[in-house]
């Protein structure tokens, strides 16, 4: 996987949006985030094992697979959101961009980080933080979503009172430590 800060530019937001500006080699550790490449679904089934994971689904976000629904479906996926759970997800084929913030919350210095996903990547974001997600120009990724117990699938949009969400605020502080 590739990661890089998102340029911020106007553009549709399937296009890679790379800036140039360096990235600190400890970015996506110092967020929280775990990130890796894993070609085999044995070792998913491993790290599921032992964050006791018990139920996976399996999404295809694609034209073919969602029909009409598909373009409402990207820019839903694109709101900035967080979930007071950790988000799991495993590419089993396709491609995306899970974008997610860094800088000091509500700063004048806040970041997207664009983290390009591609099959056998792992990413597991946790509670709290603030992130999106696109297809890229392929407009195809299946990706496996792991939850703990039932497929609870709650996304809270940004907003003033989403800010000071218990699970936002916690995330908050682990980040000022
Ligand atoms: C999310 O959290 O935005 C999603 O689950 C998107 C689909 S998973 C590739
Ligand atoms: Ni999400």
């Amino acid at each position: 996987m590739k990661v890089y800060y998102y340029d911020s530019l106007p553009g549709d937001q399937r296009l890679p949006h790379e800036s140039s500006d360096p990235i600190p080699e400890t970015l996506l550790s110092d967020l929280s985030i775990i990130a890796g490449h894993y070609p085999e679904v044995a070792s998913v089934d491993e790290i599921a094992k032992d964050r006791s994971y018990k139920n996976r689904d399996v999404i295809t976000v694609s034209p073919t697979a969602m029909g009409d629904i598909y373009e409402s479906k990207v820019k839903m996926f694109f709101d900035e959101h967080l979930h007071e759970d950790e988000e799991i997800r495993y590419i089993l084929d396709g491609s995306g961009f899970f974008d997610v913030r860094a800088g000091s919350p509500g700063g004048n210095d806040e970041k997207w980080v664009r983290i390009a996903m591609e099959t056998g990547d792992l990413i597991i974001l946790p509670a709290g933080i603030y992130h999106r997600f696109t297809t890229d120009e392929k407009n195809y990724i299946k990706a496996m979503r792991l939850f703990k117990d039932e497929p609870k699938w709650t996304a809270l949009n940004r907003s003033a009172e989403v800010d000071v969400n218990p699970f936002r605020q916690e995330y908050v502080q682990t980040m000022l430590k």
